[in-house]
Formats: structure tokens, C-alpha cells, sequence
């Protein structure tokens, strides 16, 4: 049972209304407000409470004499899996996996307004770990001794064998750099500095060397967090970068919409852009001259549809040393040809990190210095590869499927053959474990809110019942966690407003986008009054992206629909042409939405569009006519195109169904809608266009409201400052808890070999007509 059940029990229960809201006021009936489920086994109840983002309690209650009995996580998900298959439950032989028993000696975050701070928080306690004794600075020592770039030594040479030495020769030069002028040039002081064992890497000129020194003398002298974190900015420490992200059609024009291509690959083009902007700039204030490099690395596509798919390495526009390098999944000895729903990927994954990883280091001539992996896939890859090489892991979810579908662990066994959730929820566990550090993008994919539980936060204690009972899958209290939001290309989507910048040479195919009178491949239906203001959404044709449900309520709301019109961009047509289990049926749908309520005239049905630059200009031409975006996702795990209109000005109503939850405040800055609620979310939107109607300056009032909002928080540049630190401070943190590590890591490896490897080999392998049926690897 979940909560809106457990409650509407407890109303059918309950006539007297006064003995209901006194029960509810008081301590019972917080426990029951705050249960999340309860899994009713008469006479036994027992309930998985959530006190607090974060915090969960476990209890029994006997339903005779209302005895309340403290349980683990473990004993709560062996009730639940008892619903599903008891005897799996009451075998004490049932796989049980508990993460956490590992991590003993983590230290972990205790305050729920803390999560997501955990640099800070790692920056804190490596500080008092490195104060223990007078030895406990030596691992920072060895740190520095093997800090080198191809060979080449960075910051002290090895005569710095101990931490006095290194402090002497700090004292020696810092005097000395404090008696130059500050923009003197380090090359100018090169030779002195090497008499002190130091070298290379400490700045550019004697003002950047002598702040770096004096952060790592005052870390010395008595480690602190703040100085900490300053050093660690500066360490030269990252020049290589891999990003994987093997799913979907990943390239950098006619890409976007197609199935499994949204978000994570405009994501990953703009961190790229904006990791070089950020990698050049340090090198260059580290007083160094090596080239930066990122790899994006992909799926080599053969059957590209047109697109770069099928090209193997292709420089990223707008930076001079990234580039997408892609690698084919291969079947035996050849090469698999056409895409592969991300969800029937597993079984090419193990190899293609293997030749992945191959080419990476013979591409960068040696490792990366920080791996960074996207979606399971990726992030799965990333393990693999960052393991066997011994580099810096980072993980970036962008969407994890366990919260999109309800139930979808404990009935992974009927949505299995659709979608290998045993494997995605094992990989994703598996990833988890094993990263240095993960990105999110916003608190509640984290943690979720009050009322609603994060995204990994529903990872902590979790069942797949005849698989594997995760009795710690991952603890959003672990320090791991990072909050780094991303930002949208503000040279793409820029305000309404400014007019000299508009893109006016797209006018006329925007113009023909939304008003010409005739169906062709790119649009059908049509707009009869075009002094309407227009209601718009854009997003790949996925169930959970919702735009059928967008287009059911304004169908059914007749004020909505004389007050604007509706223009969606989504899929394409013909159900027949795609290979998308989901984006079939969603096409099927739309056409009989739009046949049942005759939306002819108001509302234009759009198909994918791939050219970012046009789709800019397309919100800033919706924002012309005062209309509005809407995302009216079921759930959304950030949301690009919320912050893609919102930077274009655009009012905006979002699902309060995840990030966007975070990214708008409600009734200031856009709006919220619920996508369970379609009646409510269409008045909503009705009530905006009404006000707007008759008080002309409430439109302005909250686009401009919205791009505040962005200017404050969501940018490019904050985050690429972010995440190189968060390389450097967990580079150096996976060395201090080295043999921790290596525990887990083992322990992973062998749950990786006997477990997941087995699920993986029931998943069928996908082949290309034109070939035979491949050979299982
Ligand atoms: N997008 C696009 N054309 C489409 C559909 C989507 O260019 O037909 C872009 C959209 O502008 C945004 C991204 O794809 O940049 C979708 O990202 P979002 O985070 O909204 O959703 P995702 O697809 O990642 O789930
Ligand atoms: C995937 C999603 O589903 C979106 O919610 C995100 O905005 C996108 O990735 C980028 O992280």
C-alpha cells in the first residue's frame, strides 16, 4: 500500500472527523502521514516511514494488540517480497546485498540539508584525518611525490621526501615569490624554484605560485576544509577527460529526438564546451602548456539514419580539443549495425568497454585523469574502465528508470522481457558503489522533498524478490553526493526581448512550422486563429514524457482551448517507422486523441526537431504571441527544456514531478503543474492565460521573474567549476581510503562476475536483417 491508499484506509475507517483529526495531529498520525508503504501481511503491518528526506524508520505493528516493533530495512523488504513470492522471503539463502557494510569507515553526512554538499563535507574530514599524528600528512606527501603529467613531474620533485623538507623549501619560496613583483613570469624564477625540489604547476606568475603555496603551507601548518578545498583547485590534476555515453543516436546535428536522444547528449556537448573553457584556463593559471583533451565516447552506429553515427571520431564544434570518439558494439566478430533501444543494451557492454577502453588509451597516449559516465550504460562502462585503468570516477544518472515506473523493482519480473530492469537496477547499484563521486543535478534527485521520496534516495532499501534484496543498495548520506546543476547554451536560447540578436533568417520556416494550412512529414493539423497565444511542449515521444497527456487536457478543456492554441513538437507520424516500443504506441495515441477530440484548427502536431539553433529561435517565437511552455512529463529527472524556455523567456508550467519541482518556484518564478491532475494543470494554465488577458503586465512578470531565476542558478560555468574540483578533491580522497576501496572494489567485481553477468546472459541479443543471428559472447 502506497501513502494516498494507506490514507484513504484510514478514512473509510474512521467516520468520527474530530477523532480523525485529533489522531492525525498527534504522534500516530505523523508515523502514518509519513509512511510511504506499509506492506499488509494480517495481522502484521509493517511500514517503511520516511521521517525526513533521507531518514527512514522501520516497523511492524501487530494489528491485535497494536504492538510497534523496530525492524531493519532488511526484515522490511522480507514483508514486502512475502507479497510477491514468500518463499523467496523466508529463504535465509535469498541473495541480500548490503553496500553499506562496506563503508564502515566513510564518514557519513548526518544533516538531510546537507546532501549534496559532499565535497565540502569530504573537504572537512580529510582535514581532520590529515591532523590525526604527526604521520598523518604523509599520504598528502606521496600524493604530491607522484603527481606527474606523461612522465613529466608536477609541483615537487622526489628530494621532497618528507613533509619538513616540503615545508622548508614552502617557507623558502614563498619568502622568496613575496619579494617579486606579482606578474613576474614563473619561467623567470624556474631554476631557484628547482634548488627547492619544487616544480612546475605551482601558477603562471609569482602572485598565482605564492597563493598556491600558501594554501598548501597553511594545509600543513594545520589542515583546514577551506584551505583544503583552495589547494585542491589548483592541483594540476586533470588534463584528460573521458565522458562516456554509448545509448542512443549521440552526434551534433539531426540527432535530437530521436528514441533515446534528448537531454544527456545536449548535456554532454555544452559540459564539454564549458570543461575545455575551464581546463584551458587552469592549465594556463597553473603555469603550464599541455593540451587539454575529452573524449565523449559513444556507439559507432553504422545504420546511421543520415546522421554522424557512423563516423568514428569527429571534433566537437566551438572547442579545439574535445572530440566524440565512437566504438561499435560488437556480436562475436562483427559489427552490430543498427541502433539498440537503450533498454536491450546489456549484453554489448562488458566488450564494448574493453575496445573502448583500448582506443581511449591509444588515442590519449596514456589514461585519463577523471572518467565521468552517463545513464546506467555509461555509467556501467565507466566502472569497468575506471577500474581497470585506476582513474577518478564520476557518475551522472540524468534519469533513473527504478523511479519513472511505479513498482518497477518489486515487478521487475513482468517488465522484464520489455525492459531488463533486473539488469538496469543491477548495473545502476554496481556504478553506484563503485564511483569516487556522483553529480546530480538538483537536491531532489537526490533526496526528493518533504513529501516525496529522491531518486536515489529510493535506492537505499530496495527488493528485485527471486533476484537480489538490496538491504543497502546506496545511502544518500554519503559524502559522495554533489549537487551541480547544468545550464542551457546561452548563445542558443537567449531572451524574447533581445531583439538585435534574434535569429530572423529562420522566420520564414518557423513561420511555416506553425501556421502553414497543409500536413507534410514535419507537421500536420493546423492553427485557424493565429492571434491566439500558443501553448507548447517539446520533448522525445516517451510514456513518461507525457505530451499525449498535454494534448488530452486541452482537448477536454474547452476554456483552455478558446483561449490559446496547442503546438507540440514530439516523434514523427507514422507509427510504422519507428523500432521504439514506446514511441509506436505514443504515436497510435496522439492520432486518436486528436480524431476523438477533433483538435483540427487548434492544435499542431510537430515532429521532432534536431536543429538547436531554430528551436531557440521557435521558444522565442512562441514567447511573441505571450504564450507559455509547458512540460507536462509524469516524471522528469531535471528537464533541459525548462531551463531552454525559461532562458528564452518564456513562461513556464512544469510537472512538479522532479526537477522541475526545484528549478521553478511556484507561482513566481513559472509554474507547477501535476500530471496526475489533468483537470487541475489544463484550469491552471487556463487561469494564467485569462489573467493575462485582462492585467497585460503579468506575462512580463513572470518571464522575467523565470530568467532570474536561471541567471541565479543555472549556468555552465559555476558547474564546470564545480565538477573539475570535485575530480581533484576525490582523486585525492580514493588515495586516502585506498584500502577501503580495494574491499569494495573486490567485493564488486565478484557481484558483477557471478551475479550480473548471469542476468545479462538472459537478455536476447538484438540482429541486424541483413546478418545471421549472432553467437552469444
Ligand atoms: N529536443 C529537441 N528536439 C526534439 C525534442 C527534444 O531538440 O524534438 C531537445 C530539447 O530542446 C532539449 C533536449 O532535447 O535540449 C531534451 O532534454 P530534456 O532534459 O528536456 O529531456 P530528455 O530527452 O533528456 O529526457
Ligand atoms: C535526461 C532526462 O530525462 C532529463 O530530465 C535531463 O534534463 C537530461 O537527461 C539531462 O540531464
Amino acid at each position: 500500500m502506497k501513502n494516498p491508499q494507506l490514507m484513504e484506509e484510514l478514512d473509510k475507517s474512521m467516520d468520527d472527523k474530530v477523532e480523525k483529526t485529533k489522531l492525525m495531529e498527534g504522534f500516530l498520525g505523523y508515523i502514518i502521514g509519513s509512511t510511504q508503504e506499509a506492506a499488509v501481511l494480517p495481522p502484521l503491518v509493517a511500514f517503511a516511514v520516511r521521517v525526513q528526506p533521507g531518514i527512514w524508520e522501520f516497523v511492524k505493528v501487530h494489528s491485535e494488540d497494536l504492538s510497534v516493533e523496530e525492524i531493519t530495512p532488511s526484515e522490511y523488504l522480507k514483508c514486502k517480497e512475502t507479497i510477491f513470492d514468500e518463499k523467496w522471503a523466508r529463504d535465509v539463502n535469498s541473495l541480500e546485498v548490503d553496500f553499506g557494510a562496506f563503508d564502515q569507515s566513510t564518514p557519513l553526512i548526518t544533516l538531510p540539508s546537507s546532501i549534496g554538499n559532499g565535497m565540502q563535507f569530504i573537504s572537512r574530514f580529510m582535514s581532520s584525518r590529515l591532523n590525526e599524528h604527526s604521520e598523518s600528512l604523509r599520504p598528502l606527501l606521496d600524493y604530491l611525490l607522484k603527481l606527474n603529467h606523461r612522465g613529466q613531474k608536477l609541483m615537487i620533485n622526489e628530494t621532497l621526501s618528507t613533509v619538513n623538507k616540503l615545508q622548508t623549501a614552502l617557507l623558502l619560496a614563498e619568502v622568496f615569490v613575496g619579494g617579486l613583483p606579482k606578474n613576474t613570469p614563473f619561467q623567470k624564477f624556474e631554476h631557484r624554484f628547482e634548488e627547492w625540489g619544487l616544480v612546475k604547476g605551482w601558477g603562471d606568475t609569482a602572485g598565482t605560485v605564492k597563493d598556491s603555496l600558501n594554501y598548501l603551507s597553511e594545509v600543513l601548518q594545520a589542515p583546514d576544509p577551506v584551505n583544503m578545498e583552495k589547494f585542491f583547485a589548483r592541483v594540476p590534476c586533470i588534463f584528460n577527460i573521458v565522458i562516456f555515453s554509448p545509448h542512443g543516436y549521440f552526434g551534433q546535428a539531426d540527432v535530437l529526438g530521436l528514441p533515446d536522444t534528448g537531454g544527456q547528449v545536449v548535456y554532454i556537448l555544452d559540459q564539454v564546451k564549458a570543461f575545455e573553457e575551464e581546463l584551458l584556463q587552469r592549465i594556463k593559471q597553473q603555469g603550464l602548456s599541455f593540451k587539454p583533451r575529452i573524449l565523449v565516447v559513444t556507439r559507432l552506429i553504422p545504420e546511421a539514419k543520415g546522421t554522424k553515427c557512423n563516423q568514428e571520431l569527429e571534433p566537437i564544434l566551438n572547442t579545439n580539443h574535445s572530440h566524440i570518439l565512437r566504438v561499435p558494439f560488437m556480436t562475436g566478430s562483427s559489427v552490430l549495425r543498427e541502433w539498440v533501444s537503450r533498454f536491450d543494451i546489456y549484453p554489448y557492454l562488458e566488450r564494448y568497454a574493453q575496445d573502448a577502453a583500448a582506443k581511449i588509451v591509444d588515442i590519449l597516449e596514456g589514461k585519463p585523469d577523471l572518467i565521468i559516465g552517463n545513464y546506467t550504460d555509461g555509467n556501467l562502462v565507466a566502472s569497468l574502465v575506471a577500474s581497470n585503468l585506476g582513474v577518478t570516477q564520476g557518475t551522472i544518472a540524468h534519469a533513473l528508470e527504478k523511479t519513472k515506473y511505479e513498482d518497477s523493482d518489486v515487478k521487475w519480473k513482468e517488465l522484464d522481457p520489455k525492459y531488463h530492469f533486473s539488469c538496469q537496477f543491477t548495473a545502476d547499484m554496481i556504478s553506484m558503489n563503485a564511483a569516487d563521486f556522483i553529480i546530480t543535478s538538483t537536491y531532489q534527485e537526490i533526496a526528493g522533498s518533504k513529501d516525496k521520496v529522491g531518486q536515489y534516495e529510493s535506492h537505499y532499501a530496495f527488493t528485485l524478490p527471486k533476484l537480489c534484496r538490496f538491504a543497502t543498495g546506496i545511502n544518500v548520506f554519503d559524502p559522495k553526493f554533489n549537487i551541480a546543476s547544468p545550464g542551457a547554451d546561452q548563445s542558443i536560447y537567449f531572451p524574447f526581448t533581445q531583439k538585435q540578436k534574434r535569429l530572423s533568417s529562420f522566420r520564414p520556416a518557423i513561420e511555416e512550422l506553425l501556421y502553414s494550412k497543409t500536413d507534410n512529414d514535419e507537421h500536420m493539423g493546423y492553427l485557424e486563429d493565429r492571434n491566439k497565444p500558443i501553448v507548447f511542449s517539446m520533448a522525445r515521444l516517451d510514456t513518461v514524457k507525457n505530451i499525449t497527456g498535454l494534448v488530452e487536457w486541452y482537448g477536454k478543456n474547452k476554456k483552455l482551448r478558446q483561449l490559446v492554441n496547442l503546438v507540440v513538437v514530439a516523434g514523427f507520424f507514422d507509427a510504422s517507422k519507428s523500432k521504439d516500443r514506446e514511441e509506436i504506441s505514443e504515436i497510435k495515441k496522439m492520432h486518436s486523441l486528436i480524431d476523438k477530440y477533433q483538435m483540427k484548427g487548434q492544435m499542431r502536431w510537430i515532429a521532432a526537431q534536431t536543429d538547436r539553433a531554430r528551436n531557440g529561435e521557435l521558444y522565442r517565437c512562441i514567447a511573441d504571441t505571450g504564450g507559455a511552455f509547458v512540460q507536462p512529463a509524469l516524471y522528469e529527472a531535471f528537464g533541459l527544456t525548462v531551463i531552454e524556455a525559461m532562458n528564452c523567456g518564456l513562461p513556464t508550467f512544469a510537472t512538479n514531478q522532479g526537477g522541475p519541482a526545484e528549478i521553478i518556484v511556484d507561482g513566481i518564478s513559472g509554474f507547477h503543474i501535476n500530471p496526475t491532475k489533468g483537470d487541475e494543470a489544463s484550469s491552471k494554465m487556463a487561469e494564467f492565460f485569462e489573467t493575462c488577458r485582462d492585467d497585460k503586465s503579468y506575462w512580463n512578470k513572470i518571464s522575467t521573474a523565470g530568467l532570474q531565476r536561471i541567471y541565479e542558478c543555472y549556468t555552465w560555468k559555476i558547474y564546470a567549476t564545480k565538477v573539475l574540483n570535485m575530480g581533484s578533491v576525490y582523486g585525492f580522497w580514493r588515495q586516502l581510503i585506498k584500502d577501503d576501496k580495494n574491499i569494495k572494489h573486490k567485493y564488486l567485481q565478484l557481484f558483477y562476475n557471478v551475479h550480473y553477468r548471469n542476468l545479462v546472459k538472459a537478455v536476447p541479443l538484438a540482429f541486424d536483417e541483413a546478418q545471421q543471428a549472432p553467437q552469444p559472447l
